[in-house]
């Protein structure tokens, strides 16, 4: 059994590439639920629907978002009525939204019990569980030009609306407190033979995960046994806004930032073959270097990369 903990597009095209040299039924995916937001009266969970599509092999290629094919009519026809159309959620992306919000609203069912049916819907075989079935929302405080002071901001409003520009101050996981680890989640973590930490932007994806009380000790606990890919490559993201989150909250932008960050609960980092002359700074914070490509060209670097994984803690 193994336990990965994932979020965003990064995650999604790791695990890709971990289901061709595992079986998907012996891997667990802890997502995070931070980036969860409500559009049109429709609850929108980015990172479950990511990693879903994308291990279905209907993903958007180009965005590693939404799926491929995509048309746009609903928000075309929204646009007509000013409703905010920024977040664009695709015709059949929406059906995804509309199942999910119905099943929650008619009650009963929980976050965790919609991850598995939509996953089960797409032949996902891999298992797909929310970090918490309770609400966990990533805000982040930043400062918004021609606005004196600080303007919190949801996280898909800055991360989309503000195209991750407005400098970032603070971040918080609003309810992570309060929050319980989704059914399964600790089994999984106690239980996996090893515990992956994918390559995902580690304030915004791995960060809320890490927040809800319990499982970041579930970690610790095997930090022996758990992996983690640097998503940062010669000192700046592969994809996405990380370098904008890590600077701000005073992590490195680099693999060795990425070691410090989580030395406490990863016994191994693989860092690119690109960052090699800084396996030495690596290991100087109590975490094994091993090198790796990790820039995932295409599904068969990325089941390379999740194999070379694997072997870093056989
Ligand atoms: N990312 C964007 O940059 N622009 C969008 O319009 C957008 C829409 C969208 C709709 C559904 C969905 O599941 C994801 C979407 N994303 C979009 C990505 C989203 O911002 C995720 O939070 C990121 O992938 C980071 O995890």
């Amino acid at each position: 059994m193994l336990a990965a903990l994932a979020g965003g597009v990064g995650a999604a095209r790791f695990l890709r590439g971990l289901v061709q040299v595992v079986p998907p039924e012996d891997v667990t995916v802890v997502v995070n639920t931070g980036d969860d937001d409500w559009f049109h009266g429709l609850l929108v969970c980015p990172d479950l629907d990511s990693v879903t599509y994308t291990l279905a092999g209907a993903e958007n290629p180009e965005t590693g978002w939404g799926l491929a094919g995509e048309t746009f009519a609903a928000m075309d026809a929204l646009d007509r009525f000013g409703a905010p159309t920024w977040f664009r959620l695709g015709d059949r992306d929406l059906a995804t939204h509309l199942y999910r919000t119905q099943r929650l609203r008619e009650g009963g069912a929980s976050l965790s019990d919609v991850a598995a049916e939509l996953a089960a819907a797409w032949g996902v075989r891999a298992r797909l569980v929310p970090m918490s079935d309770d609400r966990v929302a990533t805000r982040i405080d930043a400062n918004l030009p021609g606005s004196a002071g600080v303007t919190e901001l949801r996280m898909q409003e800055w991360f989309v609306q503000h195209r991750s520009e407005p400098p970032v101050v603070a971040v918080r996981f609003e309810g992570a407190a309060a929050a319980a680890p989704a059914p399964g989640v600790l089994a999984a973590l106690d239980a996996a033979e090893t515990i992956l930490v994918c390559p995902s932007n580690p304030v915004i994806s791995i960060g809320p995960i890490l927040a809800v009380p319990g499982i970041r000790d579930a970690l610790v606990r095997r930090r022996e046994r758990v992996v983690g890919v640097s998503p940062i490559i010669a000192g700046a993201p592969v994809k996405g806004p990380a370098d904008r989150l890590m600077g701000p909250l005073g992590i490195e932008v680099s693999c060795v930032g990425v070691a410090r960050a989580y030395a406490d609960f990863c016994g191994t980092l693989v860092i690119d073959a690109g960052d090699a002359g800084r396996a030495a700074e690596v290991e100087a914070q109590g975490v094994r270097a091993v090198v790796a490509d990790t820039l995932m060209r295409d599904a068969r670097v990325a089941a390379a990369l999740a194999r070379h994984t694997l072997d870093a803690v056989a």
